[in-house]
């Protein structure tokens, strides 16, 4: 989501955009939406928060923030982060696990260069607490941070991040990211001795590698380097970094690969050697930047953003002048719903025991789903007012609060502009579907009846 702006002004289309997030209907913030239903005063981790017109993070979004599945060693997030961790053991870094997700503005977009008017910072897309408070959005909240503190050369971050967003089998208002970094100083005589000795202590993999932006392609005028570095530091950073991230996913997705052929899958994609493309990219605290795709079961899968950290970010963190190296961030529930054979992301968030106990630390075993429980699809119709400040993932949000994780997902499935009245109809899909029990016909009426209900007393709609 942050590697593209996303156009501000889009009239309202089909929900068939790629990439994370809806399309939005208008960025004006300065109209209230969705924010007379919350109390004067909400609580997180015992902290008490005045709500303001910026408050928009429901109660089932806070108690999601209790439960730290990357902490939970028989968790497959809890798994996959350890897994990173072991693979990068005694390489330098330093391991942050513990950052709680209440960050400001400030720690998840003014320091790392986000301009105003970027759409992340919209309430559509984020979770504020009020306007001085937000559940963040990305690991990358904490570089100035760890960059302040961190007496290694790298480190590494891995935690829950909140986005508004849309309702399928990939996406998930709460997920997992782990983030790394790493530095070297231009004031280090042998700078350059030492960074080809740490791109040398880097395991060599296998994988195959698809860069046209290796070596003295580094760095264009698009995608370009920082004046205050020199075109071979600029070079050795990002060698180091891909090489970093390439070892990373070899490491990771190899050891999917030994326990399926451990458990007996013959499938063939465990014979093909494991394929990776880099992509250029924009972030507004890294250039050059990059992103990373794995061939995997026949499909590029997006997993990872990186580049060269602006050097603004480090002088904001009191490094001075004269440091230089690279960020990455990578997503880490959509791979471990491949390397787990989850069919679907709101399975991470179950308490059900045939769910848990199917894990144990250290281990990557394939998730034998517990049954198939049949789903109910249902529509929801309505007339906009003309004005209307409706996004998508409001939508989307009050769906989600309502039904929980009954919901399996939501499609715009209709949307028109009547030529007279100048209104707009949407409808929108509903498949209700549960991961450990059969639905009834009585409770999700009432859910319907209440996403309706509040769909009428938040946005002025008519139901059709
Ligand atoms: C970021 O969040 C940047 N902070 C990454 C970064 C870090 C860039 C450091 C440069 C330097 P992005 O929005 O693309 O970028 O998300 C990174 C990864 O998180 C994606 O590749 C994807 O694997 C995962 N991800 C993003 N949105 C979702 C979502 N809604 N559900 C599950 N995974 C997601
Ligand atoms: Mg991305």
């Amino acid at each position: 989501m942050y590697r593209v702006a996303r156009p501000v002004l889009k009239p309202l289309t089909s929900n068939l955009f790629g990439g994370f997030g809806g399309p939005l209907l208008t960025l004006n913030r300065s109209k209230r939406f969705y924010s007379s239903k919350f109390p004067s005063e909400i609580e997180l981790d015992g902290q008490t928060f005045k709500t303001d017109e910026w408050t928009n993070v429901p109660p089932y979004i806070l108690e999601l923030t209790k439960r730290q599945l990357h902490q939970d060693v028989n968790h497959p997030i809890g798994i996959l982060k350890e897994l990173v961790e072991t693979t990068f053991k005694d390489m330098g870094y330093t391991y942050y696990n513990d950052f709680k997700p209440l960050v400001t503005p400030f720690q998840n977009f003014d320091v790392l260069g986000f301009p105003q008017d970027h759409p992340g910072r919209s309430k559509s897309d984020t979770y504020y607490l009020n306007k001085d408070y937000l559940l963040r959005t990305h690991t990358s909240a904490h570089e100035h941070e760890c960059f302040q503190e961190c007496k290694t050369p790298g480190y590494f971050i891995t935690a829950d991040v909140y986005r508004r967003d849309e309702v399928d089998r990939t996406h998930y208002p709460a997920f997992h990211q782990l983030e790394g970094a790493r530095l070297w100083s231009q004031e280090d005589e042998d700078w350059e001795l030492q960074m080809l000795k740490d791109i040398a202590a880097i395991p060599q993999t296998d994988i195959i590698v698809e860069d046209p932006f290796r070596e003295n392609k580094t760095f264009n005028s698009e995608n370009p380097k920082q004046d205050y570095m020199t075109d071979r530091q600029c070079e050795l950073a990002s060698l180091h970094l891909k090489k970093t991230i390439e070892y990373l996913v070899n490491q990771v997705f190899e050891n999917a690969r030994i326990s399926a052929k451990l458990a007996g899958s013959t499938e063939e994609y465990l014979n093909e050697p494991l394929k990776v493309r880099w992509v250029e990219a924009y972030f507004p605290w890294t250039s050059p930047s990059w992103e990373i795709e794995v061939w995997w079961k026949g499909e590029w899968l997006e997993c990872c953003g990186c580049g060269v950290v602006q050097n603004q970010v480090l002088r904001n963190s009191n490094l001075g002048e004269h440091k230089f190296g690279w960020a990455f961030g990578i997503g880490l529930d959509r791979i471990a719903m491949l390397l787990f054979g989850i069919p679907d992301i709101r399975l991470f968030w179950s308490l059900d025991e045939r769910f848990k106990n199917q894990f144990v630390q250290g281990r990557i075993s394939t998730f034998a789903p517990y049954s198939k429980y049949p789903g109910i699809k249902r529509d929801v119709s309505f007339w906009l007012p003309p004005d209307s400040q409706l996004h998508v993932n409001d939508v989307m949000e009050i769906i989600r609060s309502k039904g929980g994780d009954l919901i399996e997902n939501v499609t715009l499935i209709d949307e028109f502009l009547h030529p007279k009245t100048k209104k707009t109809s949407q409808c929108y899909r509903i498949n209700y579907q549960s991961m450990d029990r059969n639905l009834t016909r009585e409770e999700i009426n009432k859910i319907q009846e209440g996403v309706e209900q509040e769909l009428i007393e938040n946005f002025n709609v008519k139901i059709r």
